[in-house]
């Protein structure tokens, strides 16, 4: 494989390459956990943040240099895309994300515009900024959120428990969520692959909420619209990393995608849901993040338990089953990373 990267374990190891130990980055990594993005999160708004190249390159910096991770991914968010199309977004503190102007109608939904990418202009300028700052020491990932997860925040207008709103959607009008879906899927194409061009290494599909869908739903307005986007990724040597909350039921199903890795959340045994997985599709997962709430010894033993389970399979990435939370200890994580980076297969 080509690439100038000091430290390719993350690409070797979604390629289903041999590692001499299993590769850490972990999903919000770049986030409220440290003091250091607080430092930087008091003088900016959110949307500042990822819409100013040298900021979102200092935040994506922090756990390269803090915690030593072996791979860098891009601040930003998955609702960019999102805002592009139309949708006025802001993000409140103690809140979270909030689209003012929720889309519920089919007038709503001819207004989503498509032709969006100039908007997003700045994400390709972080990452030309974030490659020089990180002179190849680590890959890049880049990201988008799926179709359906960027479906609920437009429809709720915001976060939600239960995704009734989206759900009475698909069920009532699923001409009108089909419209919406393949709208935000050819953005999403278009985002990634001028993600790619502008530099990544590696680029990560967020479906964070295809839990909430039962199977056939998960088909019908999920899972097609992935394969829709996976399938027209300008990939070369660039690994595609597919996550879902919900991937413990609906691994077979990603899978079909084709992508070089699926991560997986924290319900299933890592090493079954790998042994289904056709030849030559890395995992990434599955550490229950509540584990790094816990005392040192316990957080020890559970990633030891989950490497001896792995063993001497190719194609493993270390993560978390979802992303860490803010009021995580800064001081687990780093003890984390270390005990993983000393680990030896
Ligand atoms: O108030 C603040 O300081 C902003 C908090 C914050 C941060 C640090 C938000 C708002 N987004 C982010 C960064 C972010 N979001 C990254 C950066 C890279 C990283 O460190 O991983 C990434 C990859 C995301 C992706 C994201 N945003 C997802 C998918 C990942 C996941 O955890 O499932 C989702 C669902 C979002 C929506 C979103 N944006 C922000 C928040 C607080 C949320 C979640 C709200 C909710 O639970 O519905």
């Amino acid at each position: 494989m080509v690439n100038n990267l000091k430290n390719d374990l993350l690409i070797r190891a979604a390629f289903s390459q041999a590692t001499e130990r299993p590769p850490v980055w972990m999903m919000r990594q770049a986030g409220r956990f440290m003091k250091e993005y607080w430092d930087i999160k008091n003088k900016y708004s959110f949307l500042e943040m990822c819409k100013t190249p040298e900021i979102a390159a200092d935040v994506t910096m922090l756990p390269i240099d803090l915690l030593g991770v072996d791979a860098a991914i891009l601040f930003s968010d998955i609702l960019v895309t999102a805002e592009a199309m139309g949708g006025d977004l802001s993000f409140e503190q103690g809140v979270g994300p909030r689209f003012s102007n929720p889309i519920r109608s089919k007038q709503d939904a001819a207004n989503l515009s498509t032709d969006c990418l100039d908007k997003l202009q700045y994400v390709g300028d972080a990452i030309r900024v974030i490659k020089q700052r990180l002179d190849q020491q680590v890959p890049l990932i880049g990201f988008a959120g799926a179709p359906f997860t960027i479906l609920s925040y437009l429809v709720e207008g915001g976060s939600s428990k239960d995704f009734k709103l989206t759900k009475t959607l698909l069920n009532n009008q699923p001409e009108l969520a089909h419209s919406i879906l393949q709208k935000i899927a050819d953005v999403t194409v278009a985002y990634l692959n001028m993600q790619i061009e502008a530099g990544v290494n590696a680029v990560q599909l967020f479906d964070s909420w295809a839990l909430a869908l039962s199977w056939n739903d998960y088909k019908e307005f999920s899972h097609q619209y992935n394969n829709y986007i996976i399938s027209r990724l300008n990939r070369k040597d660039v690994p595609v990393i597919s996550f879902c909350k919900g991937s413990s039921v609906f691994a077979p199903l990603m899978a079909e995608t084709k992508p070089d890795v699926i991560s997986v959340d924290w319900n299933a045994d890592l090493l079954h849901i790998k042994q289904g997985l056709p030849k030559g599709i890395a995992v990434q997962g599955n550490l229950d993040p509540f584990v790094l709430y816990a005392d040192k010894p316990v957080i020890k033993k559970k990633i030891l338990d989950l490497f001896e389970r792995m063993r001497g399979e190719e194609g493993f990435i270390f993560n978390l089953g979802h992303g860490i939370m803010p009021d995580i200890p800064f001081d687990n994580v780093k003890y984390a990373v270390e005990l993983i980076k000393e680990y030896r297969y």
